[in-house]
């Protein structure tokens, strides 16, 4: 049985695709751009109340999804695997969940599981599908953690004093209603029961890659961790709990480490394409093709693996730089790329 880590090692290129409810507002709240941080984070910094947040949803409807298409662009660019938000900071699972109706089968028009099809679509290609889930923060389910960032920007909320105020008096919430449930409560009816929905529901499951463990308990984490039996070979990255949690591979964020920062661990550089992980309508700081060629060259070249970003559109299609730089990349790999 080769080692599990084999087909990551030789991988070196996979998708990063950020998704959810975000997609709808692309960094605008009540007609006030975001002014920093990924357009995911919306919720968070603009402070919108759970049930405006939860009302995106009603107007979430994807219709041009399809994930033969997520899946071939992937293909076609050379990437080997794709890793999706199953669930990010704002709690919207992007997968039937008897755990929470949080949901975008339950929660939205479009009324489907879509990371069914993207299973098939990924078996079908033979492309290794991975989820990204948010295990400590969540900001509509009961429980979930939310990290401390301040509304700070002032013209957003009249408010932002008042609610900079409560945050700090509320372990980074800004809602009641987010607090109408213990942490270890959220862990155990909505983390833990998704998680194994996640590893049970879906075919293999080549990756599962946590993120920002604020208030994370070691509880929690082998409670988490625990359930990764069900997928044998699955790799996690080392977001879980820091520092006792090390996982398979080290997560540095938007940056290629140099040779003298490199240990021998098991390493992969994820990288947006423009400046937000989420879809965000102005942001049209787009690398050029030829600097994602060169970032990839680089860090493979040091034995890591690049994840490439994609956010998608509220109506389930790429934005269309993104499309055309992933199909840039595909041409040089078909010249320059291992087949
Ligand atoms: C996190 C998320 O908050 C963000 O929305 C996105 O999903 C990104 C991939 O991960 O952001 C982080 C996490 C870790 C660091 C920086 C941003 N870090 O370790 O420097």
């Amino acid at each position: 049985r080769p080692d599990r880590m084999t087909w990551w090692r030789e991988a070196r290129f996979g998708m990063f695709i950020h998704w959810g409810v975000y997609a709808q507002l692309a960094g605008v709240y009540n007609g006030h751009e975001q002014l920093r941080g990924g357009a995911e984070w919306i919720m968070n910094r603009s402070k919108i109340p759970v049930a405006e947040y939860q009302a995106y949803a009603k107007v979430f409807n994807p219709v041009k999804f399809d994930a033969g298409e997520w899946v071939r662009a992937a293909k076609d660019a050379g990437m080997k695997y794709i890793v999706i938000t199953a669930k990010h900071h704002d709690g919207f699972a992007l997968f039937k969940s008897a755990a929470s109706k949080w949901n975008i089968a339950d929660a939205t028009p479009y009324g489907k599981d879509v990371l069914k099809p993207l299973a098939e679509a990924c078996k079908k290609y033979g492309v290794k599908l991975g989820f990204y889930y948010s295990q400590a923060q969540d900001w509509n389910n009961p429980g979930g953690a939310a990290a401390r960032k301040v509304a700070a920007e002032g013209w957003l909320n009249p408010d932002s004093a008042k609610i900079d105020a409560y945050t700090k008096e509320h372990n980074g919430h800004w809602d009641p209603v987010q607090e109408t449930a213990t942490f270890a409560q959220y862990i155990d009816e909505v983390a833990v029961p998704q998680v194994k929905e996640l590893m049970t529901n879906y075919g293999d499951v080549a990756v599962l890659w946590w993120d920002t463990p604020t208030n994370m308990t070691d509880d929690a984490a082998l409670k988490l961790q625990a359930l990764l039996k069900l997928q044998p070979d699955i790799i996690t990255n080392d977001r879980l709990k820091r520092p006792n949690f090390p996982g398979d591979t080290k997560t540095p964020e938007q940056k290629i480490p140099n040779l003298s920062e490199l240990d021998g661990k098991d390493w992969e550089t994820c990288m947006t394409m423009n400046g937000t992980w989420g879809y965000r309508t102005s942001d049209n700081n787009w690398k050029p093709a030829e600097t994602l060629i060169r970032n990839l060259c680089d860090i493979s070249s040091k034995g890591g693996n690049y994840l490439l970003n994609v956010g998608p559109k509220p109506d389930g299609t790429f934005p269309q730089q993104s499309t055309d730089a992933l199909k840039a990349i595909g041409s040089w790999m078909r010249v320059n790329g291992e087949a």
